[in-house]
């Protein structure tokens, strides 16, 4: 079966597909539009990935294409709608990296909060060796937890938390009625409200800058914020701006808004901890993507639709 790939992915993932598919990596051929004008008609099936991307054009450009299979579960650079719009089945691998995304966004409040990056850049450097003062961190365990978006991802965030004796409180467009934990109608008074504040909404145009000059003010010179969304979601620029002045404690980042640059003003500081988008990047969690990437489309060709679809 022929099996349009957009951009390489991960190798043991790649090799599982090329091993049963008749695969060819668009990003790959020499010339895109003469190899889509050529062979667009072949491809009922299509594989690409949350960190690159589909665009509408590309699904235009597939006049058969019945099928996709997403690597990741964001959905912000694909557009989902229309796809489904034009009869095309949908799948991802949603639920298999929950864990890891949640365990990721607590090492980030445990790194910023108790300063283990800060320290670890200190011994390194010998300053403990010759005395030079180390300053105190703050207390994780018994904080207020603020939750921005209440998904999957976030309450397995909100569940770790129990374990630390958190007080948690979320800000969700859509709160659950049997939700153990208080909802917050107001995003700014979550965060006034909160020591940490977690960013698990999923990025997009709704979410664009949700985390703004006003809601890093009223976390404020005590706050965390952490992100292990999306970088769109959080106004980068004012973030920066917080974080030098000293109106924001810290941050503990996992995405941002042009990846894979970082803003120099970003590395320049020692209260945010900075990690290269790997909240997913688990071993045992890759493999889980994977599987599922191949699951969806071996799914979608036996019973005509996928296994992890979006709702
Ligand atoms: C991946 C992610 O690292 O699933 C997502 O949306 O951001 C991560 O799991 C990557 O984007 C997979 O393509």
């Amino acid at each position: 079966i022929p099996l349009l790939v957009t951009d390489r992915l991960w190798a043991p993932l790649q090799n599982d597909l090329d091993a049963v598919y008749d695969t060819r990596i668009l990003s790959e051929v020499d010339n895109r539009e003469a190899f889509l004008k050529a062979n667009a008609d072949r491809y009922e099936a299509l594989v690409c990935a949350s960190r690159t991307g589909l665009s509408k054009a590309l699904i235009n450009a597939l006049p058969r294409l019945k099928v996709i299979s997403n690597f990741g579960v964001g959905l912000d650079t694909l557009d989902v709608g229309h796809a489904r719009r034009s009869g095309i089945a949908f799948g991802y691998t949603a639920g298999v990296l929950t864990d890891c995304v949640a365990d990721l966004a607590f090492g980030l409040i445990i790194d910023a909060a108790r300063r283990i990056s800060v320290n670890d850049r200190y011994v390194r450097r010998g300053d403990w060796s010759i005395g030079k003062p180390v300053r105190l961190s703050t207390r994780v365990s018994g904080k207020n937890l603020g939750i921005v978006g209440y998904g999957r991802i976030g309450q397995a965030v909100a569940e770790r938390a129990a374990g630390f004796r958190m007080d948690v409180r979320y800000h969700s467009h859509a709160p659950s009625a049997a939700a153990p934990h208080t909802h917050m109608d107001r995003l700014d008074a979550l965060a006034e409200w909160a020591d940490f504040l977690v960013v698990a909404v999923p990025g997009g145009d709704d979410t664009r800058h949700l985390i703004s000059r006003e809601v890093l003010a009223s976390l404020g010179p005590q706050g965390l914020l952490i992100n292990i969304s999306r970088g769109s979601v959080v106004d980068e620029d004012s973030l920066i701006q917080a974080l030098q002045s000293g109106d924001l404690g810290g941050a503990g980042l996992d995405v941002y808004q042009h990846e894979p640059q970082v803003p120099a003003a970003l590395i320049a500081l020692d209260n945010v901890v900075l990690s290269p988008h790997q909240a997913s990047s688990t071993l045992e969690t890759r493999y889980a993507m994977a599987g599922l990437v191949l699951r969806n489309l071996e799914s979608f060709f036996k019973t005509g639709s996928v296994v992890c679809g979006v709702d």
